[in-house]
């Protein structure tokens, strides 16, 4: 059975048990946002991404320009990444954890919340696509390790050795010393968090990742958890996080920042409200990078992170731009 059936089947003993109250409180609309003005000019289509991936950007802004839907954008974008052998934190290339495997984490969510992931995951070299499946073709949000790994060959994914030469020869480099520890500067930090507005008005979003380099066998972050690495709500807008995932698992940050936005505030406001509430958590460690990017309805951006370096990529009608990202702590 389809996810989509399913799901409708399982909720039909339950509809009438919500009062109305809680269902029109679930689909509240933002008090003073700029959301409900109208005089806001709407920007669309509208994609972008973490970081400075103009090659990510500028396929999805391919897949919108001809009238595709966000979803196929996003996942069509970030795949991008995913192939790039260069990219040592996503996909085919990306770091090994220390035992010398490529796993890999990524998530996807649509316009109608549908959701699905895959967590751990090794010789796979797309697994946005996995977890594309995982949301269409079960009746499932996440599938991990062996199992994700196994489903993936039923849908007929090919088996690809992720590790290349050059990660191989950094591993074991760090191997000699072993030691862990996560680097602040953007070259440890390219997790690809993608969301796009499709012509339609509707929004999707993906992400994915190989993770922290050297990591614990098993170990998964924020970019396969809906919520925390990427969160998207048709109604409101979305968010996507890079940098260290414990920090973002810990405020659910993608979540937050989604409804931080459905009480009024701007995307560039919540992000910032975002990281502020990693901060306090932390009471003074600063030897970690995070980066938040949020896009609401109407099409407006906003970034905000950690240590300087964080930008983001986008493409509208007017091109292709890169934003770097105001700082909590300056430079
Ligand atoms: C993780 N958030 O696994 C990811 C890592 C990341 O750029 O963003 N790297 O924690």
């Amino acid at each position: 059975m389809k996810r989509r059936k399913f799901l409708k089947k399982s909720s039909i003993g339950t509809a009438g048990v919500f009062s109305t109250p809680l269902l029109a409180s679930c689909q509240e609309k933002p008090k003073d946002s700029t959301l409900l003005n109208d005089k806001v000019k709407i920007i669309k289509p509208i994609v972008v991404c973490t970081w400075n991936f103009h090659k990510a950007t500028a396929k999805a802004w391919k897949v919108l320009n001809m009238g595709g839907n966000a979803l196929d954008a996003v996942e069509q974008g970030v795949m991008i990444e995913e192939a790039d052998t260069n990219n040592q934190t996503v996909g085919v290339g990306g770091r090994p954890d220390r035992d010398g495997n490529v796993t890999l984490d990524a998530c996807i969510m649509d316009k109608e919340s549908n959701c699905g992931a895959v967590l751990c995951m090794q010789n796979i070299a797309h697994p946005i696509s996995v977890a594309r499946k995982v949301m269409e073709e079960t009746p499932h949000v996440m599938l991990a390790g062996k199992g994700a790994e196994q489903f993936a060959y039923e849908q007929g994914f090919n088996k690809t050795n992720l590790l290349t030469e050059q990660s191989k020869k950094e591993w074991l480099e760090w191997k000699k010393t072993s030691k862990y520890e996560t680097i602040i500067n953007i070259e440890n930090h390219d997790t690809i968090g993608m969301l796009a507005i499709d012509k339609n008005g509707d929004i999707a979003g993906g992400c994915t990742t190989s993770g922290m380099g050297y990591k614990y066998a098993g170990r998964v972050g924020d970019s396969p958890i809906i919520g925390a690495g990427l969160f998207v709500d048709n109604e409101i807008g979305g968010a996507t996080a890079t940098g260290v995932g414990e920090e973002v698992v810990r405020t659910v940050g993608s979540f937050l920042i989604v409804e931080l936005m459905r009480q009024g505030k701007s995307p560039q406001e919540a992000c910032e409200e975002g990281v502020k509430r990693i901060m306090q958590k932390n009471k003074g460690r600063k030897d970690f990078q995070i980066g938040f990017l949020a896009i609401n309805k109407n099409g407006e951006t906003g970034g905000y992170c950690v240590h300087p370096g964080f930008s983001y990529s986008q493409y509208t009608e007017e091109g292709q731009i890169n934003h770097p990202a105001e700082s909590f702590i300056k430079a």
